[in-house]
């Protein structure tokens, strides 16, 4: 069902199983060790010597579920300007799908809906018959930093590596909604994939979320079908998703297979309820919210990593060393970073880059050294460009744990 390619070795094996479930006699397997106590191991949890293992193309990241997949990456990993493949989060709501060479070949995408000439494109129309442009792209789960709300949220509990920055090569998504012509009718778009839903029913649907035309219309919002020059992993959309940078990362629909272009507010499925919404009015932890005084999650707020050090790090007392990262805005820029290593009694101005390209990361570098041994923490704070700065603990709770901005900090140890 949710084969990868490339299945040759112990470690794909024990990836399939994963996927499948197909329980703990495959673990065994792939283990190539029996499993005296299999019988109690609980549902959902992974054997660490698995997971360990990783998934295929990538490096290092956290696993935090395997139905569906979900895996994060540690800060530290994030140190690239770029993000690697290797490196990228997964965020799953459904089952990957299983793709043939063939369904490569005759991957379409369909645009229908509120247009005057609905299309179907094949990837061989993307790529010959609109302009190809190639961009760094921010992507961030709107979930993102859940792990640190108060009361906790339901959901996968990430930290703070749900977020990647890589360099995306596509078509625009307006160029494409042009050829089709929009009707005046047309006001929020929905999007589908090839994914399936975790029960396996070909009726259902994982995720089908849309965003407002003005920003399907976006110059940055694109059609991928390629990752730093080379083809998306499958975990991460191959051949064809969309990315609507900013925003939630639920709104970059991965293997993308249809837009459809509504009169309305799209209500796919996870547009609805509470999943990806916010209460209208900030409430007191722990509240109940009415569907009704939610509103959809647009822009993601300012935010940053320290991506080096890493956690734990010991330097020696009045050496200088280096402290870097990235911040991010959503739709705003980054205007300031400031870090502090007296627990935010002190802020010294960071440096920091301008993005190469709207929508993406800017980099700060600071020079900072300790005055004495002992046990510091670097904090790290962004302000965007009208003045928001990432809170010292969290920012406005919500039920589902959205939103978390909560400035990062890092344990430091003087010699
Ligand atoms: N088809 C499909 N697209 C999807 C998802 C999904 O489950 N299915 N998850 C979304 C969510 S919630 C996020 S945060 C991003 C994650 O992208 P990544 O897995 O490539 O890092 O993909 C989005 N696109
Ligand atoms: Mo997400």
């Amino acid at each position: 069902m949710s084969d990868l390619p490339g299945a040759s070795n112990a470690s794909t094996l024990s990836r399939r199983a994963l996927f499948q479930g197909a329980g703990t006699a495959a673990f065994a397997a792939a283990l190539g060790l029996p499993v005296p106590f299999a019988r109690f191991l609980p549902e959902g949890i992974i054997p660490l010597a698995l997971a360990q293992d990783g998934l295929d193309g990538k490096e290092g990241l956290t696993i935090l579920g395997d139905r569906p997949l979900n895996a994060e990456t540690p800060v530290h990993l994030l140190d690239e300007n770029i993000t690697s493949a290797a490196h990228m989060f997964v965020r799953n709501n459904g089952l990957p799908p299983s793709l043939t060479d063939e369904a490569v070949a005759n991957w379409t995408l369909s645009i229908d809906g509120e247009v005057e000439r609905p299309l179907s494109l094949s990837l061989d129309d993307l790529r010959n018959d609109f302009q190809q442009v190639t961009l760094q792209l921010q992507i961030e789960c709107g979930g993102n930093g859940r792990k640190f709300m108060t009361p906790a949220a339901r959901g996968n509990q990430w930290t703070f590596g749900a977020v990647s920055c890589a360099e995306w090569t596509g078509v625009r998504l307006g160029d494409v909604l042009n050829r089709a012509g929009l009707k005046r009718s047309a006001v929020y778009t929905g999007h589908y994939g090839a994914d399936l839903h975790l029960s396996g029913d070909p009726e259902k649907r994982a995720i089908s979320r849309g965003v407002p035309v003005e920003k399907a219309m976006e110059p940055h919002t694109i059609i991928a079908h390629a990752l730093n020059g080379a083809d998306i992993p499958l975990l991460n959309g191959h051949p064809l998703r969309l990315i609507a940078p900013g925003w939630p990362g639920s709104c970059s629909q991965k293997w993308l297979t249809r837009i459809t272009l509504r009169d309305r507010e799209h209500d796919g499925e996870k547009m609805t309820g509470q999943s990806y919404r916010v209460p209208k009015n900030p409430v007191a932890p722990g509240t109940e919210v009415a569907d009704a005084d939610m509103k959809i999650i647009e822009s993601m707020p300012v935010k940053s990593i320290i991506t080096a050090p890493q956690t734990g790090v010991r330097v020696t007392a009045g050496d200088i060393f280096e402290a870097r990262g990235h911040a991010w805005a959503g739709d705003n820029e980054v205007a300031a970073m400031d870090v502090s290593i007296d627990f935010g009694a002190t802020w010294t101005r960071a440096t920091l880059t301008r993005p190469v390209n709207r929508y993406a990361w800017q980099h700060w570098r600071a020079e900072l050294s300790l005055p004495q041994h002992g046990y510091y923490e670097i904090w790290a704070r962004a302000s965007d460009d009208e003045g928001r700065m990432q809170p010292a603990t969290q920012p406005g709770w919500n039920p589902r744990g959205y939103l978390n901005n909560l400035m990062h900090r890092i344990a430091v140890f003087a010699l």
